[in-house]
């Protein structure tokens, strides 16, 4: 078993860096040895583009993940940016879509468990249940006007999330301390990282000006590997008490 994560694509979003996740989305049709791709949350952003036109504007990038289908098996966990992709089978119990879309995916080869989680969970907390409504709504009722209002929600998350980073690092490690064999991968923060005992992982994103960007996670026997796309490997080990 292979898996490949990526997360926070944006598509859709001023600086989503599409060019280069399409040139990406090829590259894994060569990879003989994956099994599984995830894609784990804002993948697109029906905060920054209306729900009904953004997969018309992406039809490539579906195509390409469609084909990918043929071979492996695709998981898409939502986000808080693609969250109504959740209540899409709520409205239409007739259609088939293409995709299955999860709130959080469990995956197991071996002894080892991999949990993935888009990673809002960690920053909302205690306020998560209140939070779900409003992620929808966002997604749905996408104006400049709503835009404006909503002023630092939209923020950068590096800057949005600056004196929150550590806390939700921390609650991403509480899912799986203790408990060996357990690994959780997660996104939302655009800051990709393992931690040093490496059973914490963040996928980061594909945002131009976010730094690294274009990173994805390699999950194989248990052990992750975080690249950046036509870069080299990190290997840095973050340490989260
Ligand atoms: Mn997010």
């Amino acid at each position: 078993m292979k898996i490949i994560t990526v997360s926070d694509i944006h598509l859709g979003a001023e600086k989503s860096n599409e060019p280069a996740f399409i040139e990406f989305l090829d590259s894994l049709h060569e990879d003989k040895k994956l099994t599984d791709l995830v894609l784990l949350g804002d993948i697109v952003d029906m905060w920054h583009r209306d729900a009904s036109g953004i997969f018309l504007e992406n039809l490539d990038t579906i195509r390409i993940i469609r084909e990918l289908q043929s071979k492996i098996k695709v998981h898409w966990v939502a986000g808080n940016h693609d969250y109504h992709l959740l209540r899409l089978k709520n409205r239409a119990p007739h259609y088939h879509y293409p995709f299955e879309f999860s709130e959080s995916l469990e995956l197991k080869d071996g002894a080892h468990t991999y949990r993935f989680m888009h990673g809002y969970e960690f920053e909302y907390g205690g306020e998560l249940e209140f939070m779900k409504p409003i992620m929808e709504v966002y997604c749905h009722v996408m104006s400049d006007s709503l835009l404006m209002i909503a002023g630092n929600f939209h923020a950068k998350p590096q800057e949005r999330l600056k004196d929150l980073i550590e806390d939700i690092q921390k609650r991403a490690l509480d899912e799986v301390r203790g408990k060996p064999g357990q690994i959780i991968v997660f996104g939302h923060t655009h800051q990709p990282f393992i931690n040093s005992e490496e059973n914490v992982v963040n996928s980061g994103s594909w945002v131009d000006g976010e730094s690294p960007n274009n990173t994805y996670v390699e999950l194989m026997g248990g052990k992750p590997k975080l690249f950046t796309f036509k870069g080299e490997e990190i290997k840095i080990r973050k340490v989260i008490a």
